[in-house]
């Protein structure tokens, strides 16, 4: 049987040692498991970061809502993705340059609050691997995503190592259509549909 003192020092060791754990690990949610079939009609009311789709079927994209510009047109002959800012090496990629780095897929849940919801299978380049190649320079903290009508959105660097976020071309097997951003759309794990910028020209490291 354990001593009464030896009993109190692991209570103790357990008790330190779950206070001195990472906060981000103390604050995590434990995300809620959707159901297969669960209603969109009630996703699109849901906090992205709350949910869990790992059983949620994958939506033909004929069911999928639209918001914002969806009649931009860009030519993939002429595109550049511009990465600049607080890089050693700025870059101009064409699309064709973007198809060639490694590609990952994932199905990410898309929330428009209050207008739709759809799960979709995303193929596209990580956003750290992309910009890495850029060489970062140590002191930089966001990268600045902006779309066509200069449309912008901040992500933090330290979000890149924790979420899935990718610069999508493809969306269930099939070239980005033009309503949902051809050429390159950002695809934001745990983010509301509005900072999934759609039609990317360029990444400001800052
Ligand atoms: N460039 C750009 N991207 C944008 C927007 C925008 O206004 N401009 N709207 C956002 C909003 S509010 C949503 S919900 C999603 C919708 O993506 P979808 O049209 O592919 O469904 O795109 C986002 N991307
Ligand atoms: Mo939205």
């Amino acid at each position: 049987m354990l001593s009464r003192r030896r009993l109190i020092l692991t209570a103790m060791g357990t008790f330190l040692s779950f206070l001195l754990q990472p906060l981000s690990v103390v604050l995590a949610k434990v995300k809620k498991i959707l159901a297969r079939g669960f209603s969109r009609e009630k996703i699109k009311d849901m906090n992205p970061e709350e949910i869990d789709n790992r059983e949620l079927e994958i939506d033909p994209i004929e069911s999928f809502g639209t918001m914002g510009p969806t009649d931009v047109t860009i030519d993939p002959q002429t595109y550049k993705l511009k990465v600049s800012g607080k890089v050693e090496r700025p870059l101009a990629l064409s699309y064709d340059q973007i198809l060639k780095f490694p590609s990952t897929k994932e199905t990410v849940l898309l929330i428009c609050p209050g207008y739709f919801a759809y799960n979709a299978q995303w193929t596209g380049v990580n956003l750290k691997t992309l910009i890495q190649e850029s060489r970062v320079k140590k002191e930089a903290k966001f990268v600045d995503i902006r779309g066509a009508y200069e449309k912008v959105v901040r992500v933090p660097l330290k979000d890149l190592d924790r979420k899935k976020i990718l610069l999508a071309y493809q969306v269930n097997g099939k070239s980005l259509p033009k309503p949902h951003g051809f050429p390159l759309r950002l695809v934001y794990e745990g983010a509301y549909g509005y900072e999934w910028v759609k039609y990317i020209e360029e990444l400001v490291i800052s």
